[in-house]
């Protein structure tokens, strides 16, 4: 029977730097010689990547709180289950650029919606399934908003106040402060050298641990 394979999610706010550690990570799992995909989220799979377009869209229409939480586990229950659990069964790891822990800091703690109602849906769409390890790329919400803004045009997201990206990071380290056997912090605001080698050991650390089913 082949093991199946390892479910980790790269979380953190704003340009803290998970898509340049999830290509550093993927190198390193190349290394290993561990077979592994790369995928994000809300998107994923073609009609998941549809829906990212309308919850990223900059729009005059108020969006409501409930509209945008329905949204995210939509396309996670197309990502999830079309894409992501078939490649764990095959024994190919799963990198993933954000996940449910995202939902609990931009819906729950950004927006304000309750984790009980949050914590619903995730049982709904995936039953027991959570991911094995949460790198958080932790860093002052100034910091990784410098970063992203040097990209150019925000999206709906990227236009929140300070105040909103500050709650995300809150609660997001109080999500691993409750699991630290599940979230391992990484330090985001270091020289990108010194992050990528921290994000590499992890995962170096990681193929040797067993998965706790
Ligand atoms: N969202 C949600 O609300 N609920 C949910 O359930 C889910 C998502 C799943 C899309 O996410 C939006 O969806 C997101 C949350 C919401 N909100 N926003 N905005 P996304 O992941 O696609 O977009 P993002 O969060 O905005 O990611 P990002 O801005 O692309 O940032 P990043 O991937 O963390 O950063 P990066 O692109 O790797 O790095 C940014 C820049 O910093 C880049 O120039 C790097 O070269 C540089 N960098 C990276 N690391 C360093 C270090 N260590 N030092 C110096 N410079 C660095």
């Amino acid at each position: 029977m082949v093991a199946r394979g390892r479910f980790i999610t790269f979380e953190g706010t704003e340009g803290v730097g998970k898509s340049t550690q999830l290509k550093n990570a993927a190198r390193t799992l190349d290394r290993l010689g561990i077979d592994y995909m790369v995928t994000r989220e809300p998107g994923g799979t073609p009609m998941a990547e549809s829906i990212r377009e309308l919850l990223l869209a900059p729009r005059e229409e108020p969006v409501q709180e409930t509209t945008e939480l329905l949204l995210m586990f939509a396309a996670r229950a197309q990502h999830l289950h079309n894409r992501i659990l078939p490649a764990l069964a095959a024994g190919t790891w799963v990198l993933c650029d954000r996940f449910t822990d995202a939902t609990f800091a931009y819906q729950g703690g950004g927006r304000g919606v309750s984790a009980a109602r949050i914590a619903l849906l995730e049982a709904l769409v995936q039953g027991e399934v959570r991911p094995d390890h949460v790198i958080l790329l932790d860093a002052p919400v100034e910091t990784g908003m410098a970063r992203a803004r040097k990209r150019g045009e925000l999206d709906r997201f990227e236009q929140e106040a300070q105040a909103f990206f500050q709650r995300i990071r809150e609660t997001y380290l109080a999500r691993a402060t409750e699991k630290p056997e599940r979230y391992h912090v990484v330090n985001a605001a270091l020289p990108l050298e010194q992050v990528s080698d921290s994000v590499s050991a992890l995962l170096a650390a990681l193929v040797s641990l067993p998965i706790s089913e």
